[in-house]
């Protein structure tokens, strides 16, 4: 299969990363602790995925994600019970922290001193309330389990190993691939050892000989870019890694004509259970979930309601009369 041949060449010729085992380890017995307790558990990813240029790694592509998605969804989860690996680019926003990081407000500024003591800020004190109770119900039951990758290769590797140890929890295992992951890469073989280098006379420094040319190479004085696919992990996944498992996953387009066509291109190519399809500028309050059942179903935040922060999707993890309300807050919309 050919599916089958390019997921083996991948795996032969990009080396693990170093964190795996440890990351293995990990998961192994947080995955073999809830299900023996009976939880139902869910892998979120979230983040960017880079491409490197270079072993030594200057330069790199990335894919565009703050994380939110992911870190905002794995709450949810949480509140609902699930025990969530959260597999994330390093960095990237973390549940619960993310409402204090990666602002310009520092998480300095919700807290003042009082009488030689740090007390948080009066305005701020039912939402930190919140928050902490939460982070500290998910931290009692050890109900989150945080993971990290940085490039394509580290995601990859780390999303076969945790589809592999969730493979026994059969239908109450849920994928959650909010990350966004790279289409293209510099395979391992055509990859240089060292920084490019942009000024003609030091070109050949630069490079180990290598039977083929290097994928991100100078030619006179332009940077030539020559990435290669990335092989279909989704097509894994469904069929091979995790083929009981509910498997939701995203579609980040800029190009409203081809969202929904894409997602259920998606659809009908992975045979899965819900391509939720977002773009770029709109994803903080729109999304479409494309799904066999309920065919195409879009979710609105209402303009009242539309803050920085929102993430558009409680709704799939949400109960009942949560989905009731975001289909009035759809009404609204239209
Ligand atoms: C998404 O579409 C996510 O919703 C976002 C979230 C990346 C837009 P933020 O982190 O953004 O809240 O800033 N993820 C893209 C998923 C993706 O890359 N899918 C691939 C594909 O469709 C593989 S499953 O081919």
């Amino acid at each position: 299969m050919a599916a089958q041949q390019a997921e083996n060449d991948y795996f032969a010729n990009e080396p693990p990363p170093r964190d795996l085992p440890a990351n293995t380890t990990l998961a192994r017995a947080f995955i073999g602790r809830h299900a023996a307790g009976g939880r139902r558990v869910v892998l979120v990813t979230s983040g960017g995925t880079t491409v490197p240029l270079e072993t030594q790694t200057v330069r790199y592509i990335d894919n565009f994600s703050a994380g939110t998605r992911g870190a905002t969804s794995a709450e949810y989860f949480l509140a609902h019970g699930y025990a969530v690996v959260f597999l994330h680019r390093q960095f990237s926003l973390l549940p619960y922290s993310r409402h204090y990081s990666h602002n310009t407000r520092s998480f300095l500024d919700y807290m003042r001193e009082e009488r030689g003591r740090v007390v948080v800020d009066a305005q701020h004190q039912a939402e930190m309330l919140r928050v902490l109770r939460e982070y500290a119900a998910a931290k009692r039951d050890d109900r989150l389990l945080i993971l990290s990758y940085v490039t394509i290769t580290e995601y990859l590797w780390n999303l076969r190993e945790v589809a592999k140890l969730m493979r026994p929890l059969g239908p109450s295992a849920i994928f959650y691939l909010a990350a966004a992951v790279s289409d293209f890469f510099v395979p391992q073989d055509r990859m240089v050892e060292h920084k490019i280098q942009s000024n003609e006379e030091f070109l050949a420094l630069g490079r180990a000989p290598s039977a083929k040319p290097p994928a991100a190479r100078t030619e006179g004085k332009s940077l030539i870019i020559d990435l290669e696919p990335v092989p279909k992990f989704l097509k894994q996944l469904v069929d091979g890694w995790a083929p009981d498992a509910m498997i939701v996953s995203f579609k980040l387009e800029t190009d409203p004509a081809l969202l929904v066509k894409k997602a259920q291109y998606a659809l009908n190519k992975y045979a899965h259970h819900l391509v939720i399809g977002n773009l770029l500028h709109t994803r903080k309050w729109e999304v479409v979930f494309v799904s066999e059942l309920d065919g195409e179903k879009w979710i609105r935040v209402p303009r009242s309601r539309r803050t920085k922060s929102f993430s558009g999707v409680q709704s799939l993890v949400g109960s009942a009369d949560h989905a009731a309300k975001m289909d009035s807050f759809e009404a609204d919309e239209s």
